[in-house]
């Protein structure tokens, strides 16, 4: 509609509060929900998470929304349309790298805005098996490269001699594999274990996660038409456009086993979730290395490189990596403990959120969240306790991957169980554990796997709650 007025989405971004109006994005309009909020059927918390932002990725959640009479509601608190430019931030200053960032959704949670890390809120993050794209948390190092897909290459380097370079209509000319697989920092839960004793890190909640489709072609299909010897090598090294100020890129690797066993399913992805890879998740093509620790998936993928070494990046030698409780700053040697690669198993409450009223319904509350262990073990069980142990219930696991193959369950595990409460308590500590299969479980607390990087998080989750009987 041409008579409708434009506007750009600093503008939109603005109108988050009642004061200023509430507006919100679907497609290309701009609409002004400020007198519907209270009325809005899934209560007015919900529909605020996307204050001032697009409500495109909640309706893909809350997929109830996709019908045509909530379209013509929608429709009739239409005030314009977002303008074209809105992709280019409007005050761009050239000496900052990160004047070309692009446009988050406001739903996330930042945890740090230069390099750019955010996590969803933990009720959303559990509302799908499949995490929507917008609502993935984005862990960046650096300011995120501009890519046009038009130039990009991708150059395979085996030792030190360059054997190819690919163009992206090259890597889609692979044969084109689709995983669905989790993600996870090496960070996820470190607020948690940083409670314990103070440690150095992002404060991660329990969302650096996520669960998506990805496409792309194999790293083994590429490998092979190099004809290397595997055993004549180590590991596969892979290098981001991502540059630091003195030009380093982000780099990490992986043993070559890992590389070039077709069974790891090692992907060169350039979509996810069926869509090209946005800006933020590695455009136009990234590494998703399944059931390995999230650093280990390179973004923005420049460089393939197969060698005797291991990434000599900072990421690879000096971070990522997890020592005894009793090491500190003063005596960490970071030449002492391997990289961080295949994750261990680890679970999230989601629902309900620390401090929370909840109501007992029947003498139960439910009580939802997500598991997941590194190297493909699927979650056998999950254990919920509210009275520290006494009797564990064990939860329903209600989404997993069911087409996966022993050994390959790289997605997460989504749990819920109607939990036992007794009768006129007004607070309790649930807890959560989840078993791998290889009946790996998760330890009690914190206090013996605290390290000084805070990783590896995943000591039972215990959230404190309030009822209403
Ligand atoms: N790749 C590049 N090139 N640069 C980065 O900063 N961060 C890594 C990894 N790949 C990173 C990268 C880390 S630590 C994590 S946890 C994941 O990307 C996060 O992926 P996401 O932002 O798509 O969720
Ligand atoms: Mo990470």
């Amino acid at each position: 509609r041409a008579d409708l007025k434009t506007y750009n989405l600093e503008e939109i971004n603005k109108h988050d509060n009642k004061k200023d109006g509430i507006w919100v994005i679907f497609k290309q309009g701009v609409y002004d929900i400020t007198d519907f909020v209270d009325k809005h059927p899934g209560g007015p918390s919900k529909i605020l998470m996307a204050a001032g932002s697009s409500i495109e990725p909640f309706w893909a959640i809350f997929a109830n929304h996709n019908t045509q009479e909530i379209y013509e509601l929608l429709e009739s608190m239409r005030i314009g349309n977002i303008s074209k430019e809105n992709v280019v931030f409007n005050t761009i200053n050239e000496n900052d790298p990160y004047s070309k960032e692009p446009i988050r959704h406001k739903a996330l949670k930042i945890n740090g805005q230069k390099p750019f890390c955010a996590e969803p809120p933990p009720s959303l993050l559990i509302e799908s098996f499949i995490t929507p794209t917008e609502l993935f948390y984005v862990r960046n190092h650096l300011p995120v490269p501009e890519i046009d897909i038009k130039t990009y290459s991708l150059e395979l380097i085996v030792g030190e001699v360059t054997r190819k370079e690919l163009k992206f209509e090259d890597i889609k000319k692979y044969p084109k594999y689709t995983i669905t697989s989790a993600i996870m920092c090496g960070g996820n839960r470190r607020s948690e274990m940083a409670k314990e004793k103070q440690l150095r890190g992002l404060s991660w909640g329990i969302g650096a996660v996520g669960n998506a489709i990805w496409t792309g072609a194999r790293l083994c299909d590429i490998l092979k038409d190099l004809k290397i010897n595997e055993d004549d090598y180590n590991h596969v090294q892979f290098e981001g456009y991502d540059l630091d100020p003195s030009g380093t890129p982000y780099s990490a690797s992986i043993p070559i086993h890992k590389g070039m066993d077709c069974r790891a399913d090692v992907i060169l992805a350039y979509e996810m979730n069926g869509q090209i890879i946005p800006r933020d998740h590695g455009f136009p093509v990234r590494v998703i290395v399944p059931g390995v620790v999230g650093a280990r998936n390179v973004k923005w993928l420049a460089k393939i490189i197969v060698t005797k070494e291991e990434s000599q990046s900072q990421w690879q030698q000096r971070d990522y990596k997890a020592f005894s409780p009793s090491t500190d700053w003063d005596n960490v040697d970071f030449s002492t403990a391997p990289a961080i690669q295949e994750m261990p198993v680890i679970s999230a409450i989601c629902k309900p959120e620390p401090s929370e009223t909840i109501k007992v319904i029947n003498g139960k509350i439910n009580v939802k969240g997500y598991a997941w262990s590194g190297g493909g073990r699927k979650i056998i069980r999950v254990d919920v306790t509210n009275d520290q142990g006494k009797t564990w219930h064990t939860a329903n696991l209600n989404a997993e991957d069911y087409n996966a193959k022993e050994g390959k369950y790289w997605s997460w595990t989504l749990w819920s169980i109607d939990l036992p409460v007794k009768k006129d308590c007004k607070e309790t500590e649930i807890w959560a554990k989840a078993v791998d299969a290889s009946y790996n479980v998760q330890p009690e607390s914190f206090r013996n796997i605290w390290n000084l990087r805070g990783f590896l998080c995943n000591a039972y989750h215990r959230v404190k709650v309030k009822l209403e009987h």
